[in-house]
């Protein structure tokens, strides 16, 4: 009898191999320097009288393309505060507060002005058409009155639904983005565990989501060739409906392997892993378009039986969709149906923007390996990383070999819904790298994180 291997040592595995890796978006709040309060290069810069007096600290809004890298500033009283605006992007953005203060910051451009923030504190945005609609929004929050502020909308647009956003909803549980690395042996055995739970999918929003192990996506397998998988799949008595399993790393009978598991039941899935990819795992029970849309899918990752070159830093993506439901319901699945689907969020590992907001650290020049899922149920993934080039692609089956005679890259990789494929490229000054799917229309609405390179900052 062959070991068991609870999935609780892969979920070991995932979480202890990365914490969080930025504390934050990055914003600092700097108290007036008593006595250096001129303000070079700023193009409204507040005169002599009114300068020194007054000015209780200075923040920063940094542009990017296309979001504010401090969606949210908490400053520690209302008053008069410095705003120091720096573009880091390739484009024109503007910095408008809602008393009409602003400040236009071309590309590259850094200007100062000032600005009172009253005791209820401000929302800001850029007023270029779009930009504030694809997520450039923002707010200044007064401490203390921090509590009774609804939480910081990430930047996207309100979900197209009719689902209103609950204050009061808990804060979303960040997911680690960092591969977990190859199981040991050659024989696995795992427990996986379906959870029906609610799950914070963006700030404001919960769902009744099911997952495989409690997360959404579920736990990162990762295997080689020639490698056998025995998953035991169990669907504990607290579900409400029936789950199976599909994994599209395996070559078995559909009307075997896959079959439904009432709650109380359980049922072993064994498949060898034959072919090298990134492959898609998923809940393949009727309307399989619900049980996927509502968090029941992940990624497998096979390795040639040689392995994969190391590289510095390996992070694994699920691109999916969320078509949101009544609060801590189901998602909807009469939206996910739609023969012109519109999803309210589509998210990177389960969660609208959250590597936005905890950006993904790296080394500065490193090579980074980024394993890539596209989930679905319903929309393409042209995924990208802004201001680098793959050398190195694999996807469903084809592969692009750095070095390859005429030294060809790659901008983006495409992957229709279920496939996968795996990116390299390199980060090559300090600085941030979003990471979208080029479907710009789904940046605002979630599909956004950031790698952050070195210390985040080219200019120093
Ligand atoms: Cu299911």
């Amino acid at each position: 009898m062959n070991r068991i291997k609870g999935l609780g040592m892969l979920l070991v595995i995932v979480s202890a191999a990365c914490t969080p890796t930025a504390a934050g978006p990055g914003w600092t709040f700097t108290p007036a320097n008593a006595g250096a309060s001129q303000a070079p290069g700023s193009s409204q810069a507040p005169s002599t009288s009114e300068a020194p007096a007054g000015v209780l600290g200075k923040i920063e809004v940094d542009a990017i393309d296309i979001a504010f890298a401090q969606p949210r500033i908490v400053v520690p009283k209302a008053g008069k505060y410095e705003v120091k605006a720096v573009n880091k992007g390739t484009i024109g953005h503007d910095v408008t507060f809602a008393d009409g203060t602003q400040v236009v910051v071309a590309a590259g451009e850094t200007k100062t002005t000032l600005v009172t923030v009253p005791a209820a504190g401000m929302s800001f945005k850029c007023t270029v058409p779009g930009h504030a609609d694809a997520g450039m929004t923002g707010e200044v929050v007064v401490e203390g009155a921090a509590a009774s502020a609804p939480p910081a909308t990430q930047g996207s647009p309100a979900p197209s639904g009719a689902v209103v956003a609950d204050p009061n909803a808990a804060a979303y549980t960040l997911y680690d983005a960092q591969a977990p690395a190859l199981l040991s042996g050659t024989v696995h055995d795992i427990d996986l565990v379906i959870e029906e739970k609610e799950m914070t999918v963006a700030p404001g929003f919960v769902q009744r989501v099911w997952t495989f192990g409690g997360t959404v996506p579920g736990p990162v397998i990762r295997v080689k060739v020639g490698d056998t998988v025995r998953i035991r799949l169990k669907n504990p008595t607290t579900s409400q409906v029936s789950h199976s399993i599909d994994f599209h790393a395996s070559q078995v009978a559909w009307n075997d392997e896959m079959t439904d598991i009432a709650p109380g039941q359980e049922k072993v899935y064994e498949w060898k892993a034959e072919y090298a990819g990134v492959w898609m795992y998923h809940c393949g029970t009727a309307p399989a378009l619900h049980h996927i849309a509502n968090g029941m899918f992940g990624m497998v990752i096979v390795e040639p039986k040689a392995g994969l070159p190391k590289v510095d830093a390996e992070f694994a993506v699920v691109q999916s969709e969320w078509y949101l439901g009544p609060q801590r319901e189901p998602v909807s699945l009469s939206k996910a149906a739609s023969g012109a689907p519109a999803p309210d969020y589509v998210v990177f590992n389960g969660v609208a923007s959250q590597y936005k907001d905890n950006p993904i650290q790296v080394k500065t020049g490193g090579r980074v390996r980024v394993f890539v899922l596209d989930a679905g149920p319903n929309i393409d993934s042209a995924f990208h990383v802004v201001g680098t080039i793959f050398s190195s692609v694999i996807k469903e089956g084809i592969r692009l070999v750095p070095g390859n005679d005429g030294n060809w890259g790659s901008q983006v990789m495409d992957l229709s819904p279920a496939q996968g494929g795996i990116v390299e490229f390199v980060m090559p000054e300090d600085g941030l790298y979003p990471m979208v799917t080029h479907a710009f229309n789904f940046v605002g609405r979630g599909a956004l994180g950031l790698f952050k390179a070195g210390d985040g900052d080219p200019l120093n």
